[in-house]
């Protein structure tokens, strides 16, 4: 659950960016550093090999406004997406409040999108975490690339988008996609929050 801080006045949220190697999770991340103000950021910490594929995680605090007098505040992670760093993804994806799934759109990486999408659902089975009640957005990625390269959006929507969640098709080197997935993820959040606190008043 996200982090309300009553006396502070203040709500921190935590968003993982999960998805295979090389889909684009910290390319995302990256793009969202560079548009947004200074003042509503934190320094970009990216835990990466020498040839950038991450090794622990990347790490963005955000600043998100204002809702009903509560400073939100976003905290977003990528995972290392290369199958052997499972346990790090474990690690990264523990007390998520939402997930974005970064899904690579090359025809070619059908199957490695699947497969990550399995290794989701078991992480977060580990961690009795209830797949279908955590926020979750899709993002079909590099759609930028060549036609005979990639599949379309709703072609992607069959293969992957079982649960009818949120979806965007992006091209995060150029940014078409990133903040709307950004903004579907925390309205999933938000509203969450929301539910659960008001049903919490209730009890
Ligand atoms: N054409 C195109 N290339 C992209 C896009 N997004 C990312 N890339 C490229 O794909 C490569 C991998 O991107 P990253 O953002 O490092 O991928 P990642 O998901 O963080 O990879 P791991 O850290 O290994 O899991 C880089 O060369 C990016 O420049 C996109 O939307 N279109
Ligand atoms: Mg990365």
């Amino acid at each position: 659950m996200p982090v309300v801080d009553y006396p502070g006045r203040e709500i921190t949220c935590k968003i993982v960016y999960y998805g295979p190697g090389r889909s684009g999770k910290t390319s995302n991340l990256q793009y969202i550093y560079e548009r947004v103000p200074a003042e509503r950021r934190g320094a970009m910490v990216s835990l990466a090999t020498h040839n950038e594929r991450t090794l622990f995680f990347d790490f963005l605090p955000l600043e998100l406004g204002t809702i009903s007098g509560f400073t939100t505040r976003f905290q977003l992670y990528t995972v290392p997406g290369q199958a052997y760093y499972r346990n790090t993804r474990k690690l990264v994806l523990q007390g998520a409040d939402g997930v974005v799934f970064v899904a690579d759109s090359q025809r070619r990486q059908q199957e490695e999108n699947i497969e990550s999408l399995r290794d989701l659902h078991e992480a977060l089975a580990d961690q009795h975490v209830d797949p279908r009640t955590l926020p979750l957005v899709l993002q079909y990625n590099k759609q930028d690339l060549p036609r005979d390269l990639i599949s379309p959006p709703h072609l992607m929507e069959e293969e992957l988008n079982f649960r009818g969640v949120p979806s965007h098709a992006a091209d995060a080197l150029t940014g078409a996609g990133v903040f709307e997935t950004l903004r579907s993820i925390s309205e999933l959040v938000l509203r969450r929050l929301n539910a659960t606190s008001h049903a919490g008043a209730r009890t």
